[in-house]
């Protein structure tokens, strides 16, 4: 039997990882950090979470001690690190602790498998944010990287360590690049989530209008789901490598309102520019969305575009869900948690 350790097992990736690997087998140890309440709710709505396999251990990313006990105590022969501060948003305000945990955090597991066992193979959860401001697109594995804001460069830092620690010491780190992935699962201050909870709640009463920040900024969209069997494919392959994974099709915030709007069953229209914006029902002149600074970055990321085709010819893996189905999926799941009043 294949042993896994996951971390960060309750976040969105860490949950559907840990689904993927507990279906082809794998005994999964998935750690988590202590805090006052922990909660696991993800990993409870897709049913795993008393799987006789899946083992919940504590570890904070930051403690090196931590991550060599760990190695130490499971016999394990993959690593995935999904573990991070990963709002961009926070890591303007929180930038030392965002290198602390997105930049250094991973170099401690590095360092541990290096100490424990060089023959572990090593995940690094890296990102479309380390191409920050574009150099060219679409973006790929060669394209140049310039992040903006504290979590890209702490991320970058990552990647880097990670390929340094492949070829300095033959160890089996591979590291993703993986563009936005979303899902029902995704948390609810990431913008996608932010729209579609917000739009079940207006549809329901619940709330009267969806505030948002930067309208304009343009992201390659996929399902999380379908990102995570591309992470397995990554440590599955002879050799450590980079990849790119997205898919390769672009809209902006506003367009997503439009189809979780429509979605949820309201018609929209944009009128005013940049912070006087407003999004309207035509048939009630009702704002439904209003554009509020506060929600505005330090610095932007203007538009991201992802080329997969190096993750399609090496692991044969593709998206396949289209955004469309990605936003009523989402929209579907948090009408059906608003209505019970049970929405994380
Ligand atoms: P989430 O924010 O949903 O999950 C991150 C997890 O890391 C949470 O469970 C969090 O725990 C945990 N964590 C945070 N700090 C620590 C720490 N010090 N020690 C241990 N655990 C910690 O992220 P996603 O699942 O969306 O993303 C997974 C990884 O992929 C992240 O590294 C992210 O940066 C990266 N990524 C994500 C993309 C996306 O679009 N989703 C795209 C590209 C990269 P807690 O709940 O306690 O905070
Ligand atoms: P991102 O995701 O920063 O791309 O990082 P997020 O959903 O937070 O923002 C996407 C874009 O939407 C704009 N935006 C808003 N964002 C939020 N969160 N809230 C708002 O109200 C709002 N209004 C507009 C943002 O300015 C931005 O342009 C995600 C994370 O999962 C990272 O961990 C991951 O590495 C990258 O995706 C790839």
């Amino acid at each position: 039997m294949k042993t896994a350790i996951i971390t960060g097992v309750g976040g969105q990736d860490g949950a559907y990882l840990a689904q993927l690997l507990l279906e082809k087998g794998y005994r999964v140890y998935g750690t988590y950090r202590r805090t006052s309440s922990v909660n696991f709710w993800r990993i409870e709505e897709l049913g795993i979470d008393k799987h006789p396999n899946l083992h919940l251990v504590e570890h904070d990313l930051t403690d090196m001690s931590s991550s060599i006990r760990l190695m130490q105590n499971v016999g394990v022969s993959e690593i995935y690190n999904l573990a991070a501060q990963s709002f961009v948003g926070v890591s303007f305000d929180q930038p030392i602790t965002t290198a602390e945990i997105t930049g250094v955090g991973p170099v401690n597991l590095l360092e541990a498998i290096r100490i424990v066992n060089p023959k572990i193979r090593y995940y690094q959860a890296s990102t479309s944010e380390m191409f920050g401001l574009v150099q060219a697109v679409p973006q790929s594995e060669s394209t140049p990287f310039y992040p903006r804001s504290p979590y890209g460069v702490a991320k970058l830092y990552a990647h880097w360590m990670t390929v340094n620690y492949r070829e300095s010491y033959d160890i089996f780190a591979s590291s993703g690049i993986l563009f936005n992935h979303e899902s029902p699962l995704r948390g609810r201050e990431f913008v996608t989530r932010k729209i579609t909870d917000s739009f079940a709640k207006i549809k329901l009463g619940l709330l009267d209008v969806l505030e948002l920040g930067n309208l304009d900024a343009k992201r390659d969209w996929g399902f999380a789901k379908e990102y995570v069997e591309g992470m397995w494919r990554m440590l599955q392959v002879d050799e450590p490598d980079t990849y790119v994974l997205a898919t390769n099709r672009t809209e902006t915030v506003r367009d997503f309102v439009t189809l979780a709007a429509k979605a949820a069953g309201f018609e929209i229209e944009y009128k005013g520019k940049d912070e006087n914006e407003v999004g309207i029902d035509p048939n009630t002149g009702k704002v439904l969305v209003r554009v509020n600074p506060k929600f505005y970055r330090p610095a932007e990321v203007d538009l991201l575009i992802g080329d997969p085709a190096k993750a399609k010819a090496k692991l044969g893996w593709e998206p396949k869900t289209s955004l469309e189905d990605l936003c009523a999926m989402m929209v579907q799941a948090d009408l059906r948690r608003n209505e019970k009043g049970t929405s994380y």
